[in-house]
């Protein structure tokens, strides 16, 4: 019998910046951590099998999901973008990824979505995860397709996933948002590792902040995860303002949880 809830574990987007802070954790988790990327890989740890491999491709797909039980994904386009890259890597990619998880009896997947889901609430408004959906770009319009998706999955197949919101996942806060938004890297590992171990997850969606004290979301109905974020980035408050001074309520950097995302144009025009 395995020590690990999952044994053979696949990660995709391993060469960026999220990917990257995740590797180490997930080797120590389970037996196999197959890591891929569109871009080149280099493995770094003894139990690491590399896959580079592309979400566009159906094929693919097929092949990265062989003899794997849970997947961890962070590939995908992770910024706003124009139409046709958001469409290929998060909405193509995503179904793409899901086909290989049915045809591969994948028990389960925890993904990389984002506060750009719910990126047009105001700021003065704490929103929990069952709140309807106000997409703030092309980028956030895809991750609201993944979570369908993944819905879906759940409902019909019996795929679990767990939908991680994630807001502001940085070395440090860097401006006034990031006060509210911030997720340490440490916290980031704690709650990946949570929604891992956690028995049953079915469809979770939780938002993934630390424990900051201008928090802008209510994980009330994800208590089941577990996952006791440690880092504030109220610790950084004098720093900031030291650099940037005061943010008067009406700039866009903070009318939102979206910030400039909500604020900005069309990526295409
Ligand atoms: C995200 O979803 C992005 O992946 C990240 O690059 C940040 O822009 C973050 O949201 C954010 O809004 O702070």
């Amino acid at each position: 019998m395995s020590k690990h809830k999952f044994s053979k574990i696949l990660l995709t987007g391993a060469a960026g910046a999220l990917g990257e802070q995740l590797r180490k954790t997930l080797s120590q988790n389970c037996n196999l951590l197959r890591i891929s990327d569109k871009e080149k890989l280099v493995k770094k740890f003894e139990n690491e099998e590399v896959n580079q491999a592309d979400l566009s491709s159906p094929e693919a797909m097929i092949d990265l999901t062989k003899n794997i039980d849970c997947v961890v994904h962070m590939g995908g386009q992770s910024v706003e973008g124009s139409w046709s890259n958001v469409l290929n890597s998060n909405i193509i990619g995503m179904y793409n990824l899901y086909e290989g998880c049915r045809k591969n009896n994948i028990k389960r997947v925890i993904w990389a979505s984002s506060v750009h889901t719910v990126g047009f609430y105001p700021r003065s408004e704490v929103i929990d995860s069952k709140v309807p959906t106000r997409p703030d770009s092309n980028y956030g319009l895809s991750k609201v397709f993944g979570e369908s998706l993944a819905q879906y999955y759940w409902d019909k197949y019996n795929i679990e996933t767990v939908s991680v919101r994630i807001y502001s996942c940085l070395e440090e806060p860097k401006d006034h948002r990031h006060l509210s938004t911030w997720l340490s890297y440490d916290d980031l590992r704690r709650l990946i590792i949570s929604c891992i171990n956690c028995p049953n997850v079915q469809h979770s969606i939780i938002f993934g902040v630390s424990n900051n004290d201008s928090i802008l979301t209510d994980n009330k109905y994800a208590k089941h995860i577990s996952y006791k974020p440690k880092d504030n980035g109220e610790s950084f408050r004098a720093l900031i303002e030291k650099k940037d001074g005061f943010v008067d309520s009406t700039d866009p950097l903070v009318t939102t949880h979206g910030g400039y995302f909500a604020s900005s144009g069309h990526f295409d025009d």
